[in-house]
């Protein structure tokens, strides 16, 4: 009897030294070594069967507690370790603040729906609202709808990709005008409405044509306007974009969906119109193509030209984009070339 509280008391003080090992791992097979099921703390507890009641309880008590010790040990070892883990951590992994920054590559908007965003942002402010049409138009909104009937002559400056025979990339943003139109009555009026898109032509590619570049549209209608709205907005729009000094200037053009037509232009910021290189030496870049809606438009999509009258307008982001930042050729836009792009981080 006393010779096995001997033994446990060993036990208990060689357990209590070899838990001050200083690795997780060795922690665990000391415990496993001690505590586990083919351990001494368990061989004691089956041994304690073949003893009387008295003894059984007196023994019974000091198994309990010398495993209650050896557990402790463990368990405040573990924690100890653990401590020093972290602490060695944050030794090592000392953070200087005052290093420079890590460059994060971050992407930026690309240069055309900065502008589409600029302009569109303009519009929005004088009560226009925002709409989308389909990439794949028909021959229908894309000509049919503005005035361009099948053997019309104006269609061969824009004649393009087709899909199928009455299908092809839209030439243009305004077959949005005729979707518009046809979706709304006089109740519904005043139609105000910019439209931003990606428009396709069989253009041959140089520095300022592209077989696919982005046009936004913005057209009015209502009860009235004439061309000195239209004018006064195209003024609002060249100063907004490209400064307080700037001028406009029409001139007379042709359309077949707008009636009378112009061909707007913007006194050069470089020369401030006196003529240099950038303006061609005549002291005038253009940037769009207006009008006066078409009688012939609003009739085929239910308006009374009597009543109603509105004005149309559309432009080329790129030619905008190039005057606005002095970009040279408009290849750079497509290329993902990131010394172009990088320049346009904001
Ligand atoms: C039109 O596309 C008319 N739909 C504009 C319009 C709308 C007139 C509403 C009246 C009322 P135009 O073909 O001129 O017009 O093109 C308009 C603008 O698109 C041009 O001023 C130019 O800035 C741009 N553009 C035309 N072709 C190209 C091209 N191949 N590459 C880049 N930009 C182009
Ligand atoms: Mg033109």
């Amino acid at each position: 009897m006393s010779e096995q509280h001997t033994l446990l008391e060993e036990l208990l003080a060689t357990a209590l030294v070899e838990v001050q090992t200083d690795d997780l791992k060795s922690l665990n097979d000391v415990r496993v070594k001690y505590l586990g099921k083919k351990g001494p703390i368990q061989e004691a507890m089956k041994a304690m069967k073949g003893m009387e009641p008295e003894a059984r309880k007196e023994f019974g008590q000091l198994v309990n507690t010398v495993k209650g010790q050896i557990a402790a040990a463990v368990e405040n070892r573990l924690l100890e370790l653990e401590q020093a883990a972290i602490a060695q951590r944050l030794a090592n992994e000392t953070l200087d603040i005052t290093l420079p920054a890590q460059n994060l590559h971050t992407g930026s908007i690309h240069p055309l729906q900065q502008v589409v965003d600029d302009i569109t942002a303009f519009f929005r402010s004088m009560g226009y609202e925002a709409a989308e049409g389909p990439e794949v138009e028909t021959d229908f909104y894309n000509f049919e709808m503005l005035n361009l009937p099948h053997d019309h002559p104006a269609r061969d400056m824009q004649d393009s990709f087709y899909v199928d025979p009455h299908r092809l990339l839209r030439t243009h943003t305004s077959g949005v005008q005729a979707r518009t139109f046809e979706s709304r009555t006089e109740a519904q009026l005043p139609i105000k409405v910019i439209c931003p898109g990606k428009v396709y032509r069989r253009d041959d590619d140089d520095a300022t044509h592209s077989h696919q570049f982005m046009q936004i549209e913005a057209f009015i209608v209502d009860e009235n306007i004439s061309m000195a709205n239209l004018k006064g907005t195209l003024q609002a729009l060249a100063r907004h974009l490209f400064g307080a000094d700037r001028e406009i200037r029409l001139r007379p053009s042709f359309f077949p969906f707008t009636e009378p037509s112009v061909e707007v232009d913007v006194s050069c910021a470089k020369c401030n119109g006196a003529g240099c290189n950038v303006c061609k030496q005549t002291g005038w870049i253009e940037i769009l193509g207006a009008g006066l809606i078409h009688p012939n438009v609003l009739t085929m999509t239910g308006f009374d030209p009597q009543k109603v009258s509105g004005f149309a307008l559309g432009m080329g982001v790129e030619r905008i984009a190039m005057l606005k930042y002095g970009i040279e050729d408009i290849r750079h836009f497509y290329v993902n070339d990131l010394r172009f792009l990088n320049q346009f981080k904001r």
